[in-house]
């Protein structure tokens, strides 16, 4: 099988190129690693077995090729039993002791052995592309037509000229905040075109992608960030917290995954065809309500996909010190929640991958995980420097080899449906329209003082009466000291 490795964190990951979700059923008989003691794929019945023996004592010369087929290669192939052809022998396995428990009945090893804490051989990343924008596979039976493909591509530009243009600005000194999504325009245009516009997002803040997808103009963007009047979230919020109710966009609000669980239980509840996804990042996996949010979606059998965006950073925190297991993938086989790992710069992994965790979660009412190991490559917000705790290298190394925009452009090239000359018109007409919804903005009213008040009660009680009252009388009497373009 050919394969390909992705260098993340000093580690490699062996690039897979079978979409697979791991199974969470305990009678799956595809189950490589579910009751560790035991393989059930692995004993033909005709074949007499005396011994079975560890992964690592038959690796690599015997077994290999067929354990490595397999979607997962984790660390429990250490605990796991492997078949291999030239060691069969004639005693059958004793019959196992099986323990009744309420949560299933598990059965007995005479074995004293501890899992793993050290991920040796970690879970297979799912990739289409390879870093040249080749396909690794035959691809033509993805069915992503030329319009979908440019459409794709166009967006990640995009969402790539929105970054440079906005960061500047704030730069500038016209808007307070800024983040980019630099190097993850992928993972926002990929598992957008993959969703339907009935799935609800819940996002953390990196993904302004999706909502592009989705049609917010360049103008709405800016009008976020400019904090004028026709804001939705009516200037109460920092820039990049977007949020627009036609299109089923959750405003950001940091929040990781429990209330994205809560809203798919209603969505389940109702029947509705449709999901939700929560997007977070791997930094986001250390909070409680993450793991309160899988537990309560896979007990609950919930169809929500949660989407980390595992970039290897969180602000300054690496995910080696993030956490010590293999990433967040294997997190949900904990839950027993269905979970893939996929490479987040191949636009046609995280395709496939987010329009397969569709299909599963509506057609099971179940969660899926998708861990899309990708890059952070610019700071984490304009209050950042990542070149204080990371080097120029490593940043420039993603951007160059591996960023996800170019590798997308080489396939639709090969592919002749893309060239020089659509692409600078492309791009300037988006840096002109960029431009030009950035001075419409700046232009804009601001909302009232008035709105931080109201929406929330329908009778607002006295003490926000009292502060309203109070600000009017602070405001008119320090008039020079606040902006004269924001009514009372
Ligand atoms: C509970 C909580 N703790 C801390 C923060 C402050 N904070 C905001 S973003 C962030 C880093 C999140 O990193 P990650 O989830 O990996 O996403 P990334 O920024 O890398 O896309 C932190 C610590 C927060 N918002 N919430």
């Amino acid at each position: 099988m050919a394969s390909s490795c992705l260098t993340k964190s000093k580690n490699f990951i062996i690039c897979n190129l079978k979409l697979k979700f791991f199974s969470t059923d305990p009678t799956s008989s595809c189950l490589l690693f579910h009751h560790r003691h035991l393989r059930t794929i692995s004993y033909p019945q005709s074949l007499p077995v005396r011994k079975r023996a560890s992964y690592s004592e038959v690796h690599p010369a015997i077994g290999f090729h067929r354990c490595f087929e397999l979607a997962y290669v984790g660390r429990r192939l250490h605990s796991t039993t492997c078949v291999f052809n030239d060691v069969h022998q004639s005693v059958e396995p004793p019959a196992h002791q099986v323990l009744d428990f309420p949560g299933g009945k598990v059965k007995c090893t005479q074995k004293l052995i501890f899992t793993s804490n050290s991920a040796e051989e970690r879970v297979h990343c799912y990739r289409v592309l390879d870093d040249n924008g080749q396909p690794l596979t035959d691809i033509d039976s993805l069915k992503i037509s030329k319009e979908l493909a440019v459409k794709m591509y166009t967006n990640m530009v995009t969402l790539e000229i929105m970054d440079t243009i906005f960061y500047e600005s704030q730069r500038q000194g016209r808007i307070s905040f800024y983040a980019t999504t630099t190097g993850e325009e992928a993972i926002n245009i990929a598992s957008a075109a993959a969703l339907n516009i009935n799935d609800f997002v819940f996002p953390q803040y990196r993904e302004p992608g999706v909502l592009l997808w989705r049609g917010f103009t360049i103008q709405e963007f800016s009008n976020q960030l400019f904090g004028n009047k026709y804001e939705y979230g009516k200037g109460r919020q920092m820039p990049i917290h977007y949020g627009s109710r036609k299109h089923n966009y959750i405003t950001v609000a940091s929040t990781v995954a429990p209330h994205a669980v809560g809203a798919a239980y209603s969505l389940k509840m109702e029947k509705q065809d449709s999901c939700v996804i929560t997007y977070f990042g791997d930094g986001g996996t250390s909070t409680g309500d993450f793991h309160a949010a899988m537990n309560f979606a896979a007990v609950m059998k919930v169809p929500v996909i949660f989407f980390c965006r595992n970039n290897g950073w969180a602000i300054s925190t690496p995910v080696h010190e993030q956490f010590r297991s293999d990433g967040v993938v294997v997190k949900g086989e904990a839950y027993g929640v269905r979970s893939i790992r996929i490479d987040g710069n191949d636009a046609l992994a995280i395709y496939n991958a987010v329009y397969e965790a569709r299909q599963i979660t509506i057609r099971e009412k179940t969660p899926v995980l998708i861990e899309a190991l990708t890059y952070r490559a610019g700071h984490h917000t304009t209050s950042d420097d990542s070149t204080r705790y990371r080097s120029i290298n490593e940043i420039e190394r993603w951007r160059g080899d591996q960023n996800p925009v170019k590798r997308f452009r080489l396939w639709i090239e090969s592919k002749g449906w893309w060239n020089d000359v659509a692409e600078s018109d492309h791009r300037s007409s988006t840096r002109k329209q960029v431009a030009q919804a950035i001075q419409v903005a700046e232009r804009i009213q601001k909302p009232p003082v008035a709105d931080m008040f109201n929406d929330v009660y329908d009778v607002p009680p006295r003490n926000l009466n009292e502060q309203q009252a109070f600000i009017q009388k602070t405001v008119k009497k320090h008039r020079q000291d606040y902006p004269l373009d924001v009514p009372l």
